[in-house]
């Protein structure tokens, strides 16, 4: 056994409260290297012959590492517990110790787990993990109501700019909600719709006001009703890193220098306020003088910021908050804020746009979940570019649900794409092949998926900003076999809650090829996927048991004889296989 490699702390990933009876035990080992885990676990104040054993299960494995996970239901609500790793004829104790041959003689060596408390326990809305969400960019979504567009509003379907406008807007979504309704979404991400000058809206002038190019405040509280009576949700997008220019305490700080009363709400470095060899004198988001940076640790711009997340959720209805550049701004600000926001509506989603590992924002006190980018890197390098066989693969997938709390990973928003990258179909090259298997994924994996905006009836586009087209609303141009197809994995999705809350595991993963096949399953049901992305027809074997599978699309019965279970696939097709349980 590699005790290097093994690798336990409690709290975080690897100890923590699931719900308000059960506390998720994980451990590391080296990769193939042990063959069975169990947990002995109990109450610090309750004798020895009372710990119970549990055997744990491996819950996936990446390049180095298994991950083993036990689900313990401490009956007092405090948990002690330590480890027996067995691999052939040795085994090995494992606690806050350290290694040793034989049990810790008292309690005081194991690790603990101190008391289950609900009020630490991250318990992301329920609804989120059976959300399918669609990213709005208002500004080209469509034209509703050209009485408020801008004065140099260009003609629908026009070639994107920074810094030109088409005039979509509120009215615009309101007149289109039955295209939602059709592809089967039930929340929307709306990009900022504040007042503000520049069309994507990320330099908030107000942040108690609908920008008047998009509606007014009752206009989008009309839609916000009008999409909760269709049982869609609504997400708006927080900008509290920094505002824009036309903000009124920062016009005060640039009229007025030091003396402003708002000085302190900025990062102001040097006075006067000035760019030099293009870095402002003040801090700003990515040193765009137009963004200059909030001080959230002033008192004044805290409550400030949280009334405008109250107002919007309590008086407009809002459903969640997607918090921009979320990583750079104080975890303590980000801890009110969760408390403001739950206080308005317990049920609201707080999502964190960060690109990278978030464990210490998914803790319970911060965000419910993450704009999950690594596992759209992932797909994307599997699916799309080839730069991944399927074992790396299966193993970063694994190793990135081994990274978080179980209901985080159910709660992070799964996006292939977005108004910051390239369009899903022109990284696919426009071939759709490719982007069915991405998407088919993405439906089928831990999180709640979300669409970015005509990517589901073929919108292409490069980089910011050939990715924030306008709508294609003409019927004849719109790809209407992806939106069908689009339809059917949001279906397949809303059937079975497998998808959404089931444990994820690898069937098959070829070595320096493009077969793939895994599971779901929830103790109620099991669904397998099958891939071929790849140019050659394929055969891909799987071990089904014998019972009654269907095809996951059409619902036709599929003969499995139980053991050995093989379909031959053609080049980048695909097989979903259900079974109840
Ligand atoms: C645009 C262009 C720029 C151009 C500028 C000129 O993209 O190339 O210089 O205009 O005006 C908003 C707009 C953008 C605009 C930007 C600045 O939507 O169109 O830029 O404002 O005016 C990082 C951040 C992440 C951020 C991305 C873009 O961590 O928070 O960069 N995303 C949010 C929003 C954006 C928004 C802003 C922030 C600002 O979603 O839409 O931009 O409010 C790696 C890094 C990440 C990095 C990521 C992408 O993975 O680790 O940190 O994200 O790449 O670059």
């Amino acid at each position: 056994m590699l005790k290097e490699a093994i690798y336990h702390r409690p709290k975080q990933n690897w100890a923590y409260g699931y719900d308000n009876e059960t506390v998720h035990v994980r451990i590391r080992t080296k990769r193939g290297d042990v063959e069975r885990v169990d947990v002995i676990h109990g109450d610090k104040c309750m004798p020895w012959s009372a710990m119970e054993t549990e055997a744990m299960r491996i819950m996936g494995s990446d390049e180095l590492f298994d991950y083993w996970e036990a689900a313990v239901e401490p009956l007092y609500r405090r948990l002690c517990y330590g480890f027996i790793l067995t691999a052939g004829d040795q085994q090995l104790w494992y606690t806050e110790k350290g290694f040793s041959a034989a049990p810790p003689a008292v309690h005081l060596g194991l690790f603990e787990y101190p008391c289950l408390h609900s009020v630490d326990i991250l318990k992301p809305p329920a609804w989120v993990k059976d959300a399918i969400f669609y990213q709005l960019f208002t500004e080209r979504f469509a034209n509703g109501d050209p009485s408020i567009s801008p004065d140099n509003v260009l003609p629908w379907g026009g070639k994107p700019e920074y810094d030109n406008f088409f005039g979509g807007d509120l009215q615009g979504v309101i007149d289109h909600l039955d295209h939602l309704t059709e592809l089967g979404i039930n929340a929307i991400y709306f990009n900022p719709l504040f007042a503000a000058p520049a069309n994507h809206k990320y330099d908030t002038g107000d942040y108690m006001r609908v920008d008047p190019h998009f509606g007014t405040n009752e206009t989008l509280r009309t839609l916000v009703d009008a999409c909760h009576a269709r049982g869609i949700r609504v997400m708006l997008d927080a900008v509290f890193n920094h505002c824009g220019v036309t903000f009124a305490p920062f016009v005060d700080v640039m009229e007025k220098g030091e003396a402003s009363e708002y000085s302190d709400w900025f990062h102001i470095r040097k006075w006067p306020l000035a760019v030099e060899d293009g870095i402002p004198t003040y801090e700003t988001f990515a040193f765009e003088a137009t963004m200059p940076k909030f001080n959230t640790e002033n008192p004044q711009v805290k409550a400030y910021l949280l009334s405008a997340a109250k107002y919007w959720i309590e008086e407009i209805g809002i459903d969640g908050w997607r918090l921009d550049v979320a990583n750079e701004v104080d975890h303590q600000f980000w801890r009110e804020f969760r408390a403001v926001v739950k206080r308005a509506n317990p049920e609201a989603y707080i999502l964190g746009e960060v690109w990278h590992d978030s464990l210490m924002w998914l803790l319970g006190d911060q965000f419910d979940g993450v704009m999950n980018y690594p596992l759209t890197n992932a797909t994307l390098d599997f699916f799309v570019f080839g730069h991944m066989d399927a074992v790396s693969f299966a193993d970063t997938v694994s190793g990135q649900l081994a990274g978080y709390p179980k209901q985080a990973s159910e709660a992070c928003f799964n996006l292939l794409g977005s108004h910051d990258t390239v369009r899903l179909l022109t990284l696919c090259g426009n071939d759709k092949r490719r982007m069915k298997l991405a998407v088919l994924f993405q439906f089928t994996f831990a999180g709640a998926p979300c669409i970015y905006y005509g990517d589901e009836i073929g919108l292409n586009g490069e980089f910011d900003p050939d990715n924030r087209k306008c709508m294609e609303w003409d019927v004849s141009r719109q790809d209407r076999e992806l939106f069908a197809y689009h339809q059917s994995v949001i279906a397949l999705r809303k059937k079975h809650s497998a998808l959404r809350t089931g444990a994820f595991r690898i069937l098959l993963a070829e070595e320096n090829g493009r077969r793939i096949a895994y599971e779901r399953s929830d103790g109620q049901e099991r669904i397998i996927v099958m891939m071929n992305p790849s140019e050659e027809a394929r055969t891909v074997p799987v071990m089904l048991p014998a019972g009654e599978w269907k095809d996951g699309f059409s619902g036709e019965l599929v003969s499995v004889s139980g053991g050995s279970y093989s379909d031959e696939l053609t080049p980048y097709e695909y097989r979903v296989l259900v079974s109840e349980i």
